[in-house]
């Protein structure tokens, strides 16, 4: 099918409880896993470019291959950008033909947030009637080369949600509930603040999203450390996490570590076992092959799959 507007998916997620997956890509194999992974569970899927993603692939290029996977897979697609944070991001993306474009104004003040999410809001409604996400709170960790440190990252204030979705129009909201993007997200044990989740999901009614969303499968940790690789001890939500999240109110989850972590970790296993191969299709198709799998067992935790 020709891709799906992000907001028509959110109908029956928020109906229904459970979440759809935001799987990033900047490469064809990355992007093959996803709709694939979303044909075989017959679940809807978001694939996602941040602006690094976009600088990478060149947005024609990502946008082409998108449309055209897209056309043939029976399950929805849509095609989002990730941390947009610039009017010329959204106006860029949505022109190229995104379905769902993310302004992330959460490093300006309230009233800085609020205006530059409601001009995304009107430009991308306007044109094509393509949904926003808007971000409230600081996340830690990292996006687009800027470091958020512990100190510097705020969990998302309910009532000011409410005056933010109202003034801006937004169509979802990214929420800061103790997640932090990249693999070393928690020091100790998991810390997520679900009733703050619940709360605001009461207050707004609206489509809720988790980013920093990485399970950081300690196996692949191991697989890339055993081949030469140089990671901490770390690790990410378990799958009460997720079920917890999305029984509270969440409905999208964006992953994209996990991904990172199995591609590599397959990566060097085979370069390591076949010192002799140099055909790329044969040393990215097994980690594409990988990708995959992770990604339909997410579908499967988030209770995407079968929704299609
Ligand atoms: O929004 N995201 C993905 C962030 C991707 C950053 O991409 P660049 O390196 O191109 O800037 C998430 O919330 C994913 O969180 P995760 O837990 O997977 O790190
Ligand atoms: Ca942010
Ligand atoms: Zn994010």
């Amino acid at each position: 099918m020709p891709l799906e507007i992000l907001g028509r998916m959110y109908e029956k997620a928020n109906r229904e409880y459970y979440a759809i997956g935001q799987f990033n890509f900047s490469n064809l194999e990355f992007l093959q896993s996803a709709v694939e992974a979303a044909e075989e569970m017959k679940s809807p899927v978001i694939v996602a470019c941040s602006t690094g993603a976009i600088k990478y692939g060149g947005i024609r290029n990502l946008v082409n291959l998108t449309r055209t996977m897209a056309e043939k897979c029976s399950a929805p697609v849509a095609l989002h950008l990730d941390h947009g944070t610039s009017m010329d991001h959204i106006k860029m993306c949505v022109d190229a033909g995104f379905t769902s474009v993310m302004i992330d104004g959460s490093h300006h003040s309230l009233d800085e947030n609020i205006k530059l999410t409601r001009e995304a809001v009107e430009y991308a409604h306007k044109n094509g009637g393509i949904t926003v996400e808007a971000e409230l709170g600081r996340l830690g960790g990292i996006e687009d080369d800027i470091k958020v440190d512990e100190a510097h990252a705020c969990l998302t204030d309910p009532q000011e949600a409410v005056r933010f979705v109202k003034e801006s129009g937004c169509d979802s909201l990214a929420v800061a509930v103790g997640t932090s993007h990249g693999a070393y997200k928690f020091k100790g044990a998991v810390k997520i603040d679900f009733d703050r989740i619940a709360t605001i999901k009461k207050l707004l009614g609206i489509p809720l999203v988790l980013h920093g969303a990485s399970s950081v499968d300690p196996e692949s940790v191991a697989v890339i450390n055993q081949y030469g690789g140089k990671m901490k001890d770390t690790r990410g939500l378990d799958a009460e996490s997720y079920h917890k999240a999305i029984r509270n109110g969440i409905n999208k989850v964006n992953i994209d570590t996990d991904l990172r972590l199995k591609w590599t970790a397959v990566v060097r296993k085979t370069l390591h076992d076949k010192p002799e191969e140099f055909d790329p299709r044969n040393i990215l198709g097994p980690a594409r092959a990988a990708v995959k799998e992770i990604i339909k067992e997410k579908m499967k935790l988030l209770g995407s799959a079968g929704k299609a």
